[in-house]
């Protein structure tokens, strides 16, 4: 069902508070072959929101992955991770944006969003549903391909594959979900009944290609 309420993209899931949401293990040590393909179709976005919970209290030597979307020959289109200092950082179209949004890695469950509009360039991360560092300029008028290839818990250096084990994320991930546009209601997201699914990624919906990476369910709500 999508349901638009003032002028905020929601896409309400079959999901509602208590019910229990399927949630990835991604093994220590980093490997290049655990990983999730998520089965999207994509359009071209001049707009991005992409969201997820994350709990780890790994840090690597280089940049660990949550999320990485490669299309139209370019690997880095958008991709959605922390750095060796524990910092959010992220790629859009091929250019990177570090933050100043740390301890990502401090062993705690917590919501994350990045959020980009080509218009002026804007983007915020959102951390617990709260905006937590912002900025203008980031790759202005940009547009990221379509029908391209997410993947999660890796870097692709090439459509689907080029992994490197020391990108890879360690740790517990969940609610991933991706929006074609900057307007989305942030605080409702990242409330754990996890009822709103993004309008190009729905956690609830997606399908999910799972190579070594272990799964269990849990209410979001009673998450530890
Ligand atoms: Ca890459």
């Amino acid at each position: 069902m999508h349901l638009l309420t003032a002028s905020v993209l929601l896409i309400t899931t079959g999901l509602s508070n208590g019910d229990k949401t399927t949630i990835l293990r991604l093994p220590s040590p980093q490997t290049t072959k655990s990983y999730v393909k998520l089965q999207a179709a994509t359009p071209a976005m001049t707009a991005l929101t992409a969201c997820l919970r994350a709990k780890t209290a790994f840090t690597g030597s280089g940049n660990s992955h949550f999320l990485s979307y490669a299309a139209g020959g370019m690997d880095n289109a958008f991709l959605f991770a922390y750095n060796r200092n524990g910092a959010i950082y992220s790629y859009v179209f091929n250019s990177n944006k570090d933050t100043s949004v740390f301890k990502v890695d401090d062993g705690a469950w917590h919501h994350w969003c990045f959020s980009w509009n080509n218009r002026g360039g804007k983007w915020t991360v959102y951390k617990d549903g709260m905006p937590a560092a912002a900025g203008t300029g980031f790759q202005t008028d940009k547009t990221i391909p379509a029908n391209g290839v997410w993947i999660v818990g890796q870097d692709q250096d090439r459509l689907g594959g080029g992994f490197d084990a020391t990108q890879a994320y360690v740790g517990d991930i969940t609610s991933i979900n991706v929006w074609n546009t900057d307007n989305v209601n942030f605080a409702a997201v990242a409330n754990c009944g996890d009822n709103f699914g993004g309008n190009v990624i729905s956690w609830y919906d997606v399908s999910k290609e799972i190579h070594e990476v272990s799964t269990y369910r849990k209410d979001l709500c009673k998450l530890k």
